[in-house]
């Protein structure tokens, strides 16, 4: 397929590494989408900033103007749909989407998680994998379903844990395969290869490993 015909909305709450990631790989000729709105709970984001500099426009729906999830998520409905988005994806977004919002998405809407699940679901991952002596570590792009960390993953990428690594420079070395392996699967998405059907994720009508297509970084 040629042309950016898939529009993406980002969802961030910092730095937006990730979503620079998508931002660089979408202004290629040959990507098959575009970045059509990057929406932040937290208004001080930097990630706010590379969206300017890109020219892509922005949204803050503070979490704090909200007396409830639900009210929140659907004030986050509202801003991501004026865009008609073809997928929403999550790039350090920190906040837990109530079912509601799920499902709404269901099946066009990914995360990117920094570990190799089902391992380490939820916070503090890094320093997780390095308390359990692991030797390998990695992240996982995956299909969100209303199960935190729990949807069906679509690609891995391992790093080695290396000797005398702090939570900070194993997660450097993490995030370049986050870099990656993100904007490989919405790549696969726009060209109507990525699919989740029930409770599995699809590449080109095949069910893919419970892990996910495992890259060695
Ligand atoms: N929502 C659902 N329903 N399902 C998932 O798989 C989700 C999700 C929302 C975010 C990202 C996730 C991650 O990759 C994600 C996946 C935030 C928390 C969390 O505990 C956990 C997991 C993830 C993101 N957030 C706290 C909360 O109370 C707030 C923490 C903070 O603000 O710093 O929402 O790890
Ligand atoms: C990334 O490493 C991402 O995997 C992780 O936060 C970082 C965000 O960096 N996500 C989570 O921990 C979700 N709970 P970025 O803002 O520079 O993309």
């Amino acid at each position: 397929m040629s042309g950016k015909n898939c529009k993406v909305a980002v969802l961030i709450s910092g730095s937006g590494s990730n979503l620079q990631a998508l931002l660089t790989a979408s202004n290629k000729t040959e990507a098959p989408f575009s970045v059509c709105k990057v929406i932040s709970n937290r208004p001080e984001a930097y990630g706010l900033a590379r969206a300017a500099e890109a020219g892509v426009p922005t949204s803050v729906v503070d979490h704090h103007d909200f007396s409830s999830r639900e009210a929140f998520d659907r004030a986050l409905i509202e801003a991501i749909d004026r865009q008609s988005p073809d997928l929403v994806v999550l790039a350090g977004f920190m906040r837990i989407l109530t079912p509601e919002f799920v499902r709404h998405y269901r099946g066009r809407l990914l995360n990117i998680h920094p570990s190799l699940l089902p391992k380490y679901q939820g916070l503090h991952t890094h320093r997780r994998a390095l308390q359990a002596g692991d030797s390998e570590h990695g992240a996982t792009v995956h299909f969100v379903t209303e199960e935190l960390d729990g949807g069906p993953p679509i690609v891995q990428a391992t790093v080695p844990v290396q000797a005398g690594d702090t939570p900070e420079t194993l997660a450097s070395r993490v995030q370049v395969q986050e870099h990656a392996i993100y904007p490989l699967a919405v790549t696969w998405f726009a060209e109507h290869r990525l699919h989740m059907r029930g409770e599995r994720a699809l590449l080109d009508d095949t069910l893919l490993p419970h892990s996910g297509i495992r890259l060695t970084g």
